[in-house]
């Protein structure tokens, strides 16, 4: 138990170990897409802390999660920077999608780009604080 300890303390005193296990502790946060809804409607995110958003569609049709200036100024590994396309996600019929991000503070527009989707209702906000 105690060498264990030791190497546990080991590995925090190495840099790459360490930015590992920031993305191990990430926080997983759910989110439905429907026709047309999010759910949550607002999203409420820990500022400067890494994050999994679990996306998944719960629905028959194809939806996105756009969100252009939240993903810009979240901090994000090449993967997962790799989903996001003209600021948006897409989370097809029945997947899920998980991205994973530290965001930064703000109150961003959330809503699917999809054509009529955010008249039809899909739209939200995310609050990092
Ligand atoms: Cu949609």
């Amino acid at each position: 138990m105690r060498r264990f300890a030791l190497l546990i303390a080991l590995a925090a005193l190495a840099g790459p170990a360490q930015a590992q296990d920031r993305w191990a502790d990430a926080t997983v946060v759910s989110v439905r897409l429907t026709s047309f809804d999010f759910t949550p409607e607002e999203i409420a995110l820990p500022a400067g802390r890494p994050v999994v958003l679990r996306l998944y569609n719960d629905s028959s049709g194809g939806h996105n999660f756009a969100a252009r200036d939240f993903f810009r100024a979240a901090e994000m590994r090449p993967a997962d920077r790799a989903k996001v396309v003209n600021g948006a996600v897409e989370v097809r019929s029945g997947a899920t999608v998980e991205v994973g991000l530290v965001p930064a503070a703000g109150r961003y527009r959330l809503r699917c780009t999809h054509t009529f989707h955010t008249a039809l209702g899909m739209r939200g906000s995310i609050l990092v604080r």
